[in-house]
């Protein structure tokens, strides 16, 4: 039989979760870029190996909540580690641990999966602060264990002889995450995670019919191509203003028309996304066109409409159409 398991792909955001999510897949399933909060959906990538499947999901990455979109974001990457076999939690580890990156030790430290990966990625980047994660876990599980024992018996004193003396049963209960580098910008760099993964892995039946890569709904995936686009084409300018719906994808046989409405938040943004004698909106589309035709295997021709939609991140409906209330999970 298979080895089979389901796994979160948690972090903050920037740490390369998607990149690392597409190098174990072997294609890309999830859209990359250096702008924060690029993902916005759970993305299911498979990775189909000799050794079994494994079911990864690619979360939005943790970052300080702002408006209704940011606090969805979080949510959803907090669910789905709750509900998968493994946890595999990414660090950017060429920058100092940040807030976000102790909230996911704390996480865990508190909730105890049983089997956790922790992700030193852009291992090809130097500096690289391996030592000031591992410090950061150590305080976090120290913390953590102190105020439980504290909640148990009520002195801190007791704690303390404790913490002391090695090998302490009451100390040794909680998670061993599994520590691994990994440079996800190449397929071969991550494979220490893969080795990981499959080390946790348990027998058992496959999830998915071998040869699929992803699940993810077609609209969405389209979506997103056009947003990792533009995302590359505007890089720190309103990315997080810019909200993509795809209309309707009508399959022609040979070919795919697409219709997508491309929603900003204030009428001054409109230019910006359109930009001089419309050469943005042009190049953008001619881009994703490309990309989706590799992806889809058929040519997709697309036509793109830019309105102004004020406060379109905390409307209900649209963020609905965008697939952000209902995850996958
Ligand atoms: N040098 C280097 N860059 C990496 C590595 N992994 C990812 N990156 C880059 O880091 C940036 C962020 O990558 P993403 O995969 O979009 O990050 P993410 O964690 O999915 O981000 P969100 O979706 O916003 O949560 C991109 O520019 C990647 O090319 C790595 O191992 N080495
Ligand atoms: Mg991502």
């Amino acid at each position: 039989m298979a080895k089979v398991a389901t796994v979160a792909v948690v972090g903050r955001t920037n740490a390369g979760k998607s990149t690392l999510v597409n190098a174990l897949v072997g294609e890309k399933v999830s859209i990359v870029s250096p702008v924060e909060q690029t993902t916005r959906n759970t993305i299911r990538g498979i990775v189909a190996d000799p050794r079994g499947q494994l079911v990864l999901l690619d979360t939005p990455g943790l970052h300080k909540a702002v408006g209704t979109l940011g606090t969805l974001l979080n949510r959803m990457a907090r669910r789905s580690a709750a509900g998968t076999d493994i946890t595999c939690v990414v660090f950017d580890a060429s920058q100092e641990p940040q807030l976000e990156d102790v909230g996911w030790m704390q996480r865990v430290a508190k909730e105890k999966p049983e089997k956790v990966v922790f992700v030193l990625n852009k291992a090809d980047k130097s500096p690289f602060f391996e030592k000031m994660f591992r410090d950061a876990w150590t305080e976090a599980r120290e913390d953590s264990w102190s105020s439980e024992l504290e909640l148990e018996k009520g002195v801190r004193s007791q704690y303390a002889g404790v913490r002391g003396q090695s090998g302490s049963s009451e100390l040794d209960k909680g998670t061993i995450p599994l520590w691994v580098k990994s440079i996800s910008t190449t397929e071969g760099g991550a494979k220490p995670v893969l080795d990981a993964l499959f080390g946790f892995a348990e027998e058992g039946e496959l999830l998915f019919d071998e040869d699929i890569v992803t699940d993810y709904p077609r609209k969405l995936a389209i979506a997103d191509v056009i947003r990792e686009k533009y995302l590359a084409h505007l890089h720190q300018e309103l990315p997080h203003e810019l909200g993509i719906i795809v209309k309707r994808v009508v399959d022609e046989g040979s070919r795919w028309k697409s219709e997508a409405e491309v929603l900003v938040n204030r009428p001054s943004q409109k230019p910006i996304v359109i930009g001089r004698a419309a050469s943005t909106i042009k190049a953008v589309r001619k881009a994703a066109e490309r990309e989706l035709k590799e992806v889809f295997g058929v040519p997709v021709s697309l036509e793109l409409w830019v309105n102004v939609e004020p406060n379109w991140m905390k409307n209900q409906k649209l963020l609905a159409e965008m697939g952000y209330l209902g995850g996958l999970v």
